[in-house]
């Protein structure tokens, strides 16, 4: 490990850490779930780091908050109740918030401290706590969505850091039924699904899991973050059965009406092409991918 620089090192990437040059720790804490850190990099802007894991930059968050919000909301029409996992950095709501048809956004984020971070050192990811259609639970996502009624959803976006520590029921088959019952019929969910070149057996097992539970359709889609491990991460888009969502052909296009951007700046990463292009797999994910 070199000194002054950030290495990411996880049993769940061996052999390989992305390093990041450290210009001055700004916050090291630590939470009831996990240890909580912030830094200013050189090329990247500030950091947010749980256990040792980067969960965004300044400078690629929007790769992945932009995508694994306006993939499902882009492919619905007329969003109104939308319910977020994680994300307590608060960048997914800065993104539903877009959506002007969005009535509801309730968030349920295990970790207090991860908030109160963001909203410290993480202003333009925070600024999505401004919105008044947002209401905030902290707590776990698991527990919250066994409470919430049948029905309720019309998409649930799972922003969940990687399966080891508080996260790690966001990948199991009982929370993806859980979602299930909470969508409306027709309602669709994104979830975090980490990378193709590194994780093909835990997304085969995501992948399995979800043809079981979503009758609708089960699609995979990837972006490039390049601060994230191997510099690629997916989502699971599905929906439940019910009117046929076809995820790759959006038919709720956010790019033209811009009044979104006054206070949120405008979009830096997706629009209607990257979209439709993110479903497009390379063959040997698409092997497996589609053989379960
Ligand atoms: N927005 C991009 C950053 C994330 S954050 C993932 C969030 O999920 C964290 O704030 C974490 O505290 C929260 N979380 C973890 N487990 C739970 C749970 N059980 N219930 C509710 N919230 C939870 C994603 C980073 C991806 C990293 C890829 N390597």
């Amino acid at each position: 490990i070199l000194p002054g620089w950030f290495s990411e090192i996880s049993p769940l990437w061996p052999g390989e850490a992305h390093s990041l040059k450290v210009e001055k720790i700004l916050f090291q804490g630590k939470s009831d779930y996990q240890n909580v850190m912030v830094f200013q990099s050189s090329t990247y802007g500030k950091v947010l780091i749980l256990d040792g894991v980067i969960q965004l930059t300044e400078r690629d968050e929007c790769a992945y908050q932009e995508m694994i919000t306006h993939l499902p909301l882009c492919s619905i029409p007329n969003p109104r109740k939308v319910l977020v996992i994680g994300g307590g950095d608060g960048g997914v709501l800065r993104e539903v918030s877009r959506h002007s048809s969005v009535e509801q956004i309730d968030i349920c984020e295990i970790d207090k401290m991860v908030i109160d971070v963001s909203k410290q050192f993480f202003p333009n990811v925070a600024i999505g706590y401004e919105d008044p259609r947002v209401k905030l639970h902290v707590g776990d996502g698991v527990a919250f969505l066994k409470n919430v009624p049948e029905g309720t959803y019309d998409a649930v976006i799972v922003d969940s850091s990687d399966p080891i520590g508080p996260a790690q029921e966001l990948f199991e088959k009982p929370f993806f039924e859980s979602v299930a019952r909470a969508l409306r019929p027709g309602g669709v969910v994104c979830t975090q699904a980490e990378s193709i070149w590194l994780h093909m057996h835990i997304i085969e097992d995501i992948v399995a899991n979800c043809r079981q539970i979503f009758k609708g359709s089960v699609n995979y889609a990837w972006t490039t973050v390049p601060t994230y491990p191997s510099g690629v991460i997916g989502f699971m888009a599905c929906s439940t059965e019910g009117p046929a969502v076809d995820f790759k052909n959006p038919i709720n296009p956010i790019d033209a009406d811009d009044s979104h951007t006054k206070t949120r700046g405008p979009l830096k990463f997706y629009n209607s092409e990257i979209h439709s292009a993110s479903f497009c797999l390379p063959s040997f994910a698409k092997r497996v991918i589609e053989s379960k």
